[in-house]
């Protein structure tokens, strides 16, 4: 089976990079193909890389505040190139304290599959990417012999 291509970046101004390198790590080593752009990458270049890698997956980091005014029109652009990854964003997506739920609902309602905040544990974005890609963990992982 081919491996599921993923591509991650911090989008917009944003300068943090941490957290997409710990999920480029996390998701490599459990088997996906890749992509990291890095940080303050621009909208369009995340929709040009998804739309020209036919990206199955795509992960948006932000922990500057700034995430709705920068992931605004991202899924249309996306549409308008009959790219359709399944997407996901996480990091610490608006200023200040902030009601969870409702942050939620706003990155759902720009057509986010999935909203993470900073709690979230690497292996659980693994899991949700598996659990959407329809990948059967147990059916790649060599039979373990049992002591
Ligand atoms: C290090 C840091 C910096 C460094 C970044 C260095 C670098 N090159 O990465 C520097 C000093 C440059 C910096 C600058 C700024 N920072 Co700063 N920074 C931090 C700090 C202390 C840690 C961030 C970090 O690396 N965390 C470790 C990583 C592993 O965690 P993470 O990024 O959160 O990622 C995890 C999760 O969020 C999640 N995740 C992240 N992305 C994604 C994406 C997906 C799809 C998924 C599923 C999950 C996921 O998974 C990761 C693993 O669990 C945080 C405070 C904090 N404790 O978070 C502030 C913080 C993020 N910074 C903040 C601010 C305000 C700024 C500045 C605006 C400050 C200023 N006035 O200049 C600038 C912005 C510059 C810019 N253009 O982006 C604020 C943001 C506030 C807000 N959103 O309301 C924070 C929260 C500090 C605070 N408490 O006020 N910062």
């Amino acid at each position: 089976m081919s491996q599921q291509s993923v591509v991650v970046g911090t989008i917009g101004s944003d300068a943090h990079v941490v957290g997409v390198t710990l999920l480029e790590h996390a998701l490599e080593e459990a088997g996906f193909d890749v992509r990291n752009l890095g940080a303050q990458t621009p909208k369009e270049t995340f929709v040009d890389v998804a739309a020209e890698t036919d990206a199955d997956a795509l992960l948006v980091s932000s922990l500057y505040g700034h995430a709705e005014q920068d992931c605004e029109g991202l899924h249309e652009a996306l549409a308008a190139r009959d790219a359709d990854p399944v997407t996901l964003i996480g990091g610490n997506l608006s200023v200040g304290q902030s009601d969870t739920a409702a942050v939620e609902r706003r990155f759902e309602q720009l057509g986010f599959d999935h909203v993470f905040d900073t709690e979230t544990e690497l292996e659980t974005v693994v899991d949700t990417l598996r659990a959407d890609l329809g990948i059967d963990e147990a059916a790649k992982e060599p039979a373990r012999i049992r002591s």
